[in-house]
Formats: C-alpha cells, structure tokens, sequence
C-alpha cells in the first residue's frame, strides 16, 4: 500500500513526463520545420520514450492499486532560438526529472515504502543515460559550432545518434 503522499507525487510525476513528451514533440516540429530532419526523428523518437516513461507509471499506480490522474499538459514553446537553444532546453529538463525522481526516492525511504523505490530505480538508470546523451549532443556542438553552415553537421551527428539509439533499443539494449 503507498500513501496518499506518494500518489499524490507519482501523480506529479506523470504530468512531468507527459509534459517532457509534448515539448520533445513540439521541438520535433519545429526541427522539421527548420530543415532540421535528423533532429526531428531524433526529438520524435525522444517524445515516443517520455510518453512511455508517463505509461509505465500508470501501470504501477494501477498495479498497487492507487489512481493515477491524466493531467492537463501545459502547452510548450512553439520555437527556440536555435539548435543549441533546444537542446540546452533538452537537458535542462531532463534535469529537472532526474532531480524529482530523486526526491521520489527520498519519499519512498522515508516511508520505506520498498515497492516505489524499486519501481524507481529503472528511472534512475534511465536518467543518467539520458543526461549523458544529452551533455554529448551539447559537446558536439560546441566542437563542430552551431552557425548556419555547421547546421548541416549538427543534424547529421544527431542523425547518426538516433539510429545507433534506435539500433541499440531493438537488440534490446535500452528499453523506451
Ligand atoms: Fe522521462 O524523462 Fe528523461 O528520459
């Protein structure tokens, strides 16, 4: 049984993920619209993996027998000052994620409540693989320059960050 606390924060963290899925959507389109179209699939395939991030937490909630609520998703921003911009943006708040996943865990222990924390811990993983993507993304940018003409090398790198990704998630390697 977890407590009202803890449904309450899962709750939160469901409108977290759902809102990370709309904003790698909405930066989807905008890359799309940009000429952008290796980082288009790339933030589309990012925006797949945080709905299913969202999912996955109404399964548990199900599972234990707590009610998840469907939020109301604020709208994301249209448009971004630049590719750099974005994925600034990306990273921000996929730290922003890692930190309240973390607080979740410090709420599980205080309440040793072990069933959550154990749910938890694939996120944790899946956190720290996801920063790291992202930090290395930014590193290459700040290498190759984010001006007009190393518009074209940005996408293609991202390109190829997406299919060694999509690659490594069918041979099973990394779960969505
Ligand atoms: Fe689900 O927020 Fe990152 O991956």
């Amino acid at each position: 049984m977890i407590s009202d606390k803890m449904r309450d924060s899962l709750n939160r963290q469901i409108e977290l993920e759902g809102y990370a899925s709309f904003l790698y959507l909405s930066m989807a389109v905008w890359c799309d619209d940009a000429g952008l179209s290796g980082c288009a699939q790339f933030m589309h395939r990012q925006s797949a993996e945080e709905r299913a991030h969202m999912l996955r937490i109404f399964h548990y909630m199900s599972e234990v027998g707590v009610r998840a609520i469907v939020p109301a998703i604020p709208k994301p921003p249209e448009s971004f000052d630049s590719a750099r911009s974005m994925f600034e943006q990306v990273f921000a708040h996929e730290q922003k994620v890692t930190k309240s996943i973390h607080e979740l865990i410090g709420l599980a222990n205080a309440e040793n409540d072990f069933s959550t924390n154990h749910f938890l811990q694939w996120y944790v993983a899946e956190q720290r693989e996801e920063e790291a993507l992202m930090r290395s993304i930014l590193d290459r940018i700040k290498l190759i320059g984010d001006g007009p003409m190393q518009l074209y090398y940005i996408d293609k790198e991202v390109e190829a960050i997406n299919q060694a990704e999509a690659a490594a998630e069918a041979a099973g390697g990394a779960e969505a």
